[in-house]
């Protein structure tokens, strides 16, 4: 028993972890996707699972369950494309663990083991979607949330919890030194980002400031406000920069997805954007591009999304979501999007910076009204027409 599980579970996992990834085309010429998602609970290692002693698993038994593999933070290091994903087990816990490829697209295999990070006097209930970035400092900041119980939660709410801002920098992915967690005056706070670049000689970091743990009630919004070392990572003000809007692909809320990347014409964010429904949230991605000096002035916003749930992708432990907090810019240009679908899987999508600067200088801003998206393709018709 022991040795046939053990050897059709390997055989089958090392399947998975040689599968290659092709492009699904055609596409709408913006960005490409994937057949199959990068990494699921089945690239799980399976010595993190199984208990490998024949006399302590004669049956061979799972041993830790692996619920999702989400959310994942990226970057590219001694040319391999790294993600740093989400990996929640079946016991609700989520923790981080990092993943490479060769070429960004597919073979993705996680390293030995998930990464034990530092903690504060205040260790953390749970912890989640990772961003990293780059610093001109020299080092690698990951910020992600860090969830703990609301101890003002009225007796026998169970579920009351506050989110905030946790971090850590590294050089190598592997050692990490704890930061204090960030300081503000604005509420909670998830989807917290550090730009990669100084701004008049401090960090700018992109909040997202929400008055509960899962309606940002009156606050809401990307948020940017400085911090003037991150060993006291306080911020004083927040600026919102890109606001939740009514009648919108972001109505109910936003929040920034991975650190902006850097083009000759501004600097590119990947956001999503959040509306309610009758089916619940909805959660898809859009973009926005902000000027060079100014990181508080939008400076072009394509109207509505740029990806949403397509397929199976539509369907999981949250369905109807999109959510990303990673992508590499290589030298050439090619833009890797890493995202995750349903709170479940990961995947990834390719595209250009000039594809995307394209789409960002090319796509109507939202007209906040159905005539005004009418006219927009009528004028698209008209331009058209002896072309087609
Ligand atoms: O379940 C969808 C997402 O919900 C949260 O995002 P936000 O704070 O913007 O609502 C996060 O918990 C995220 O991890 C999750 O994917």
């Amino acid at each position: 028993m022991f040795r046939e599980r053990l050897t059709e579970i390997e055989n089958k996992y090392k399947e998975l972890i040689k599968k290659e990834n092709k492009k699904t085309l055609p596409s709408n010429g913006v960005y490409e996707r994937y057949e199959h998602p990068i990494l699921t609970t089945d690239h799980v290692p399976l010595h993190w699972r199984y208990d490998f002693n024949p006399e302590t698993n004669p049956n061979f038994m799972e041993r830790i369950g692996m619920n999702a593999v989400f959310n994942a933070g990226a970057i590219k290091m001694n040319d391999k494309y790294l993600v740093i994903a989400r990996v929640e087990g079946a016991d609700r816990k989520s923790y981080f663990a990092v993943a490479e490829s060769e070429n960004g697209i597919d073979r993705f295999k996680f390293w030995d083991r998930p990464v034990e990070l530092p903690q504060t006097d205040d260790p953390d209930i749970n912890v989640y979607d990772m961003r990293l970035t780059q610093h001109e400092d020299g080092w690698i900041y990951g910020i992600y949330c860090t969830e703990r119980k609301d101890t003002n939660a009225p007796k026998g709410d169970t579920s009351m919890a506050v989110a905030n801002a946790g971090i850590v920098r590294t050089k190598d992915l592997v050692n990490w030194e704890r930061l204090p967690d960030l300081i503000s005056h604005s509420g909670q706070q998830r989807n917290v980002v550090l730009h990669p670049e100084f701004v008049n000689g401090k960090y700018a970091i992109y909040t997202r400031p929400q008055d509960g743990f899962i309606d940002v009630g009156g606050g809401g919004g990307i948020g940017l406000g400085f911090v003037d070392k991150m060993e006291h990572p306080e911020v004083d003000e927040e600026v919102i920069i890109n606001e939740k809007q009514y009648h919108t692909i972001y109505e109910s809320k936003n929040g920034l997805g991975p650190a902006p990347l850097k083009t000759d014409e501004g600097w590119l964010h990947l956001a999503h954007g959040v509306r309610n429904t009758a089916a619940g949230l909805r959660y898809v991605l859009y973009m926005f591009m902000t000027d060079l000096h100014d990181l508080s002035k939008v400076i072009y916003q394509p109207a509505g999304y740029f990806m949403a749930p397509i397929g199976d992708e539509r369907v999981g432990d949250v369905s109807n979501v999109l959510f990303s907090n990673g992508w590499i810019m290589d030298n050439d240009g090619t833009v890797y999007i890493y995202y995750a679908s349903s709170d479940t899987r990961m995947h990834v999508a390719t595209s250009s910076i000039d594809r995307l600067l394209d789409y960002v200088k090319n796509t109507a801003p939202d007209g906040q009204k159905s005539t005004a998206s009418v006219n927009v393709i009528n004028k698209l018709i008209s331009k058209n027409e002896g072309f087609y």
